[in-house]
């Protein structure tokens, strides 16, 4: 008895230090995407594909996700900024130029986007484009009246009924809150002249008099659950929590909105590039993007995946809004020096 209990026993300590070495051995690959901005499933899906381990970390604003890779010890892989933000790493030369020749399913990206992306990365060189989207309002309809959304205007935020209620939320995003004031003006969200800013900095000054917070996370769960009835959103992430919940409204705004183009960027400092080419390529297979799509509920830039699309999705005006509304729309350029202008705006608007 002693004996089988001893071989038993040694045949379990073998099998946990083969489970254990194994495990020490896979390799890893380090992601930082923003938040809500995969499909849990297909990370399990990678992991178990490729017998690696992701370590996956979130944030909720390029300039965030910009402060800890200059400043953490850790080293990602891969980073998904917005256009304006592959600019200004590019620039700093925090970017792995991408060898196309590794992502076979490249081809799956719509050219016309990709035409696009080319605005904010000459030549295609750095940037995947993974999701873009707009930046609108979600609201609660149980606490706000249609009279006071019917307008439909970005100026909602500054309505009367809000006033001293605590109910409203913008994004912790200088660019998004500076270019709504901007845009509700009838000025280009990339306008930094002083008559712009002058006319944005009266308008947030408004605003700010219903603002509670700058967070560009919390409305998820504080607008279904009351604690916020009117937040800058976006679309995606609203229409993500919609899904559960026909007390909730999304617009985009008359005027028109902020347009962006996250993408997937290998960073120069990648410690496993040929993982990391794995998973962009994973990323871009048809029925992959058009799952993360259906879960993320962002618009894809994968015509591929696109096409695999149910209809009710591809004819969701607040994912892909038509030509007439994308016309009033303005994709966030970096600015360089010139941002400054907007984030000190920003800051003093936080600060009242
Ligand atoms: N949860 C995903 C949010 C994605 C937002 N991306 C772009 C923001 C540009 N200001």
């Amino acid at each position: 008895m002693k004996k089988k209990q001893a071989i038993t026993l040694m045949i379990l300590m073998l099998l946990l230090f083969f489970i254990g070495s194994c495990s020490k051995n896979k390799p890893v690959l380090y992601i930082f995407n923003w938040s809500d901005y995969i499909d849990p499933e297909l990370i399990e899906e990678f992991e178990q594909q490729n017998k690696c381990t992701i370590k996956y970390s979130t944030y909720d604003s390029n300039e965030n996700m910009l402060t800890k890779i200059m400043s953490s010890r850790e080293s990602f892989d891969l980073v998904f900024p917005s256009g304006d933000h592959i600019t200004i790493m590019r620039d700093s030369n925090l970017l792995e130029p991408l060898d196309i020749r590794k992502i076979t399913n490249y081809q799956n990206l719509d050219s016309t986007l990709l035409e696009k992306a080319a605005s904010f990365d000459e030549g295609n060189k750095y940037a995947i484009p993974y999701f873009w989207g707009l930046t609108g309002l979600i609201y609660n309809k149980r606490y706000v009246p249609d009279e006071v959304i019917n307008s439909r205007s970005w100026n909602i935020l500054g309505n009367a009924f809000f006033t001293g209620k605590n109910k409203v939320t913008m994004l912790d995003d200088a660019r998004e809150v500076v270019g709504a004031a901007l845009i509700y003006n009838g000025y280009d969200l990339n306008d930094s002249s002083v008559m712009a800013l002058a006319a944005a900095e009266k308008t947030l000054a408004q605003w700010d008099k219903n603002i509670t917070q700058f967070d560009s996370d919390s409305y998820k769960n504080e607008v279904p659950d009351g604690t916020t009835w009117l937040a800058q959103a976006y679309n995606g992430d609203a229409l993500q929590v919609i899904d559960n919940s026909p007390d909730l409204g999304f617009i985009l705004p008359v005027e028109g909105a902020s347009l962006w183009m996250d993408n997937i960027a290998m960073l120069k400092s990648s410690n496993n590039k040929e993982l990391a080419y794995k998973f962009i390529n994973f990323l871009l297979d048809a029925d992959i993007g058009k799952r993360n799509t259906e879960y993320c509920l962002y618009a894809t830039p994968n015509k591929a995946a696109g096409n695999l699309l149910p209809e009710t999705l591809k004819n969701n005006t607040l994912i892909y809004p038509g030509d007439e509304y994308l016309n009033k729309c303005y994709m966030i350029n970096a600015l360089g020096e010139d941002v400054k202008k907007i984030d000190k705006l920003f800051e003093a608007i936080k600060l009242n």
